[in-house]
């Protein structure tokens, strides 16, 4: 599946019709009074959020969306039709943002949920709606307003609870599939994983959660490095990250290192990603070469204040464990929140 997260639209709503000028004629009745009807509403375009979406694919072709007119207002009081509204379905979790400001207009966050992106513009009155006593034949209906135009940016932002940071090739795939029943591409090469994958974590005991696998990150990152950090976007919602860690690659490799060189990243990125509370573990302690570190490393975490996880994505070794963990730190956030 191609993962689109960002598309520009326009979208122009119909006009409205025109209101119409008219004079009643009947036979016998020599002066029948003012009869035009009023202008039809133009259509709208409406945006509504859909769960069973997961991309803005869709909307790449076209660019364009526009909405029939209302119809003139015609004689004998009749009022125009309306043009018809045209219903746009995105994905829950879209922002909807102005593409000239960048101002969020709205963000979809349910199912069901709509924002109409473009007014149609509203009917003119017709001639029939200005007569007076005094003044009983106007002559002049109103024009139909146009239809609201805008230039909008959408960005998709996954709605995850959980984010799955780390470098390239750490196993972060491998664990979604051990926890969930997402079933992402897994490989001994990096960048394996080159759009987002989310799993839903089901666990009798607690409420389920979702998790977002986002394509691993490198150095430099932030200025372009690798996948840049465009996917991190997908982090921002995220209500907890799991940093994975993994010396398996070169047995020289400093995890303490790499852990503070991701999180420069993510800081990078955006300064509140840092502020997002992180349990970190070791993974593929199912190596020889990996247990033999991991005490060692567990006691470098413990002194900066954190406690290391040791888990196997492999063979699910610890995975349990962690998986608890998250589920508590997930619970007491909510429980604070409410
Ligand atoms: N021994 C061992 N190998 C693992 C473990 N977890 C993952 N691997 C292997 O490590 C390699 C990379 O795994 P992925 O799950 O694709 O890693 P990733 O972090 O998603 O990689 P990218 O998508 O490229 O960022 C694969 O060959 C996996 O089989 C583990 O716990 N133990
Ligand atoms: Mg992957």
């Amino acid at each position: 599946m191609k993962f689109v997260d960002e598309v520009r639209i326009q979208v122009k709503a119909g006009d409205g019709g025109n209101g119409c000028v008219s004079f009643r004629r009947e036979r016998f009745i020599p002066k029948g009074g003012p009869d035009g009807g009023d202008g039809g509403k133009g259509g709208d375009v409406i945006f509504q959020a859909d769960a069973q979406l997961s991309t803005l694919l869709d909307l790449t072709y076209p660019k364009q969306f526009r909405t029939p007119k209302g119809t003139h207002g015609k004689g004998k009081d009749q009022t125009g039709k309306n043009g018809e509204d045209f219903i746009i379905r995105l994905p829950v979790g879209t922002l909807v943002r102005d593409d000239q400001t960048g101002e969020v207009l709205q963000d979809l966050l349910f199912d069901g949920q709509r924002f109409v992106a473009a007014e149609g513009g509203r009917g003119g009155r017709g001639n029939a709606r200005f007569a007076t006593p005094t003044r009983r034949a106007p002559r002049h209906a109103q024009k139909g307003e146009k239809g609201q135009e805008r230039a909008l940016r959408l960005e998709l932002k996954l709605l995850a609870d959980v984010g799955l940071v780390g470098y390239p090739n750490v196993g972060k795939s491998t664990l979604l599939s051990r926890i969930s029943s997402a079933r992402p591409k897994i490989a001994d090469y990096p960048f394996t994983t080159l759009v987002p994958n989310l799993g839903v974590v089901v666990r009798e005991e607690h409420r389920p959660f979702v998790v977002a696998d986002i394509p691993g990150l490198i150095e430099g990152a932030s200025k372009g490095a690798g996948l840049g950090l465009t996917f991190l976007r997908h982090v921002e919602r995220t209500r907890l990250l799991i940093h994975l860690l993994d010396i398996s690659g070169k047995p020289s490799r400093n995890p303490v290192k790499d852990f503070h060189a991701l999180n420069h990243e993510l800081k990078a990125y955006d300064p509140s990603l840092q502020e997002k509370t992180q349990l970190v573990a070791l993974n593929k302690v199912d190596l020889p070469f990996v247990r033999e570190k991991a005490t060692d490393i567990e006691n470098q975490f413990e002194k900066m204040g954190h406690r290391l996880y040791l888990i196997s994505g492999q063979t699910g070794e610890g995975v349990e464990e962690l998986i608890e963990a998250v589920a508590q730190v997930l619970e007491s956030i909510s429980n604070k929140k409410s």
